[in-house]
């Protein structure tokens, strides 16, 4: 319960209530901590609260999307192998029933400011509720796509339809039945939106700006046979997550190899179809490891896709718009979506595609959405499917002050720095788990939850037993990490792509990468290295 006036006295004050949270809370408690969580939402979740629009599903097959405890997977199956929203809010409620999260857990309490007291060495946490907390340590499991972003396109307000943002959703459902609807984006949420709503709706308007690089999701049904075949090795499946590049049970060892450049060109494409056979993300993350570093394999990449693309697609010119002759940016180095019938909803006669990088808009009016040709494209429902504030929007959402008062929204306005994303300097006993430069939003998201949340935990534990309780990174240690990341980065061809992953997606924020790019097992054996030295490069009294 969430009561103006009601005050915890923790070691541990955990934000956020999805993978990353749950998982906190759970562990710590079972070494005895006093831990709460205070999450927003009114139920467990995190994105899966917040993210119920139509379609709305996970790109990860359900096996991987769970935490890896054998209590939970042993009982629990999903009945799709990419499973829709609300069976994985139905797997929150298990989980909770399994492991008695939510009495620990205070709902409807949105943290708004919260400051660090040198003298006292604890965080004052304030919820807009009234709610506040002191805790020896604040774990931030905020999440990377908790803070929505709405671009500011001129005449917004003067839409006289329903205007909804995706991540804003309803929590009732609407009926989008022979509706007018237009879609907003073209990232993971928005060809979701697209392909559900198309068959329903009266007419569809997608407006892109950027062709999404979507991959064949290749979605099955799981008969009780299906089901048990997928918990065939599933420990080793799990533990596989720390020795893959993005948390997975599979890797590009696993399928294409390193480079694609000791291979004919024949088998070049002889891999890039088997890649295909296989589906999911497969073709990206199973991809040769080059792809990211070589011109000359990327672009094979994109070729392979964008050919097979076309075929689905009958007109020639949405074929060009949708998977151009010319790649928008290197393939796989903005975020890849898993689609199942994307492009078949633009040979539909409801369905039109507005070229955005052609025809801009010029401002949304009532009836509408007015673009530089002169034409309104009218609308009863118009869905913002533009995305996030990724991975920093929701800490600096909340007014953290640290040491020298200073807020992290204010430090981190010239660009992130947390070492082994994890701390901040200036911002003592905080953590941030699955959050900035960690492999985050390059990995999947419950692998990270548990093995971010492991070194996290140890952490706090080597405190305990060395009779510490303040942690520190250092500000060298800081400008390290970021040096590392961006050093990598400058490698590859991310900067290459106007994507979340570089930060480029929200008007004025610095342009950095986000997440840590060297892959779990490098960020892994950064954290052994740190501690092998007795966790150098924090500061630990
Ligand atoms: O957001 P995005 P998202 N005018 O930022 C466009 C996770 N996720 O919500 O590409 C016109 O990717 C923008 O255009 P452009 C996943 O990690 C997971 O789709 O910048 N258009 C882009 O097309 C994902 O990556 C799942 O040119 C504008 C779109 O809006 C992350 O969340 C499902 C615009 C935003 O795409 C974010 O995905 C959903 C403007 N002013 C999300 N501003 C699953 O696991 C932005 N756009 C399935």
């Amino acid at each position: 319960m969430s009561t103006p006036g009601t005050h915890d006295e923790l070691d541990v004050l955990v934000i956020g209530a999805g993978f990353s949270g749950l998982y906190q809370l759970y562990r710590l408690r079972k070494l005895g901590y006093s831990v709460k969580i205070f999450e927003a939402a009114p139920d467990l979740g995190g994105v899966w609260y917040w993210n119920c629009y139509p379609g709305a599903r996970c790109d990860t097959y359900g096996p991987l999307y769970q935490f890896s405890m054998e209590e939970l997977w042993q009982d629990w199956d999903f009945d799709e192998l990419y499973p829709s929203w609300d069976k994985i809010r139905e797997y929150f409620h298990y989980v909770d029933g399994k492991l008695e999260l939510s009495k620990h857990i205070c709902f409807n309490t949105r943290v708004s400011d919260a400051s660090f007291n040198e003298d006292t060495c604890r965080w004052n946490v304030n919820a807009e509720s009234g709610h506040t907390a002191s805790a020896k340590f604040m774990v931030m499991c905020t999440g990377i796509g908790s803070k929505p972003y709405r671009p500011d396109i001129p005449g917004l307000a003067d839409f006289k339809g329903r205007l909804l943002h995706t991540a804003q959703w309803p929590q009732e459902g609407i009926d989008l039945g022979d509706q007018r609807i237009g879609v907003i984006g073209t990232g993971a949420t928005g060809v979701q939106v697209a392909q559900e709503t198309a068959p329903i709706a009266a007419h569809l308007t997608v407006f892109q700006r950027t062709p999404n690089m979507a991959l064949p999701m290749r979605q099955q049904q799981l008969d009780d046979a299906a089901k048990a075949a997928l918990k065939e090795n599933l420990p080793e499946k799990y533990a596989k997550r720390a020795r893959t590049l993005a948390g997975y049970d599979f890797d590009y060892q696993d399928y294409a190899g390193e480079s694609a450049e000791i291979y004919s060109s024949e088998q070049v494409q002889e891999v890039f179809e088997k890649l295909w056979t296989e589906g999911g993300f497969v073709p990206w993350l199973g991809n040769f490891a080059d792809m990211y570093t070589s011109e000359k394999t990327n672009r094979a990449a994109y070729d392979f896709w964008r050919d097979k693309v076309r075929e689905r697609i009958t007109d020639p010119c949405l074929q060009e718009k949708l998977a151009p002759t010319e790649p928008p940016h290197p393939y796989g180095v903005k975020r890849i979506s898993l689609e199942q019938s994307y492009y078949e909803i633009f040979n539909q006669d409801n369905v039109d595609l507005v070229d955005l990088k052609e025809t801009p808009i010029e401002r949304i009016t009532g009836p509408g959405v007015l673009t530089t040709d002169g034409q309104t494209h009218e609308l009863d429902v118009l869905i913002l499917a533009t995305g996030f504030d990724m991975v920093t929007g929701g800490l600096t959402a909340i007014d953290i002050r640290g040491t020298d008062g200073v807020s992290l929204r204010e430090k981190w306005s010239a660009g992130v720095s947390a070492y082994l994303g994890t701390m901040t300097h200036g911002f003592p006993n905080m953590l941030f788990v699955y959050g900035p430069q960690a492999p985050a939003g390059l990995s999947n998201g419950p692998s990270s939850s548990e093995l971010h949340g492991d070194e996290i935990i140890e952490a706090l534990e080597h405190l305990r037993t060395h009779g510490m309780s303040r942690i520190e990174s250092t500000a060298e240690a800081d400008r390290r990490w970021r040096d590392r990341i961006d050093d990598y980065a400058a490698e590859t061809l991310f900067g290459q792509a106007n994507s979340w992953y570089m930060s480029a997606n929200i008007p004025g924020k610095k342009a950095q990468m986000i997440n840590y790019p060297i892959g779990i097992p490098d960020y892994l054996e950064q954290w052994a290295i740190a501690k092998a030295s007795g966790f150098d490069g924090f500061d630990l009294r």
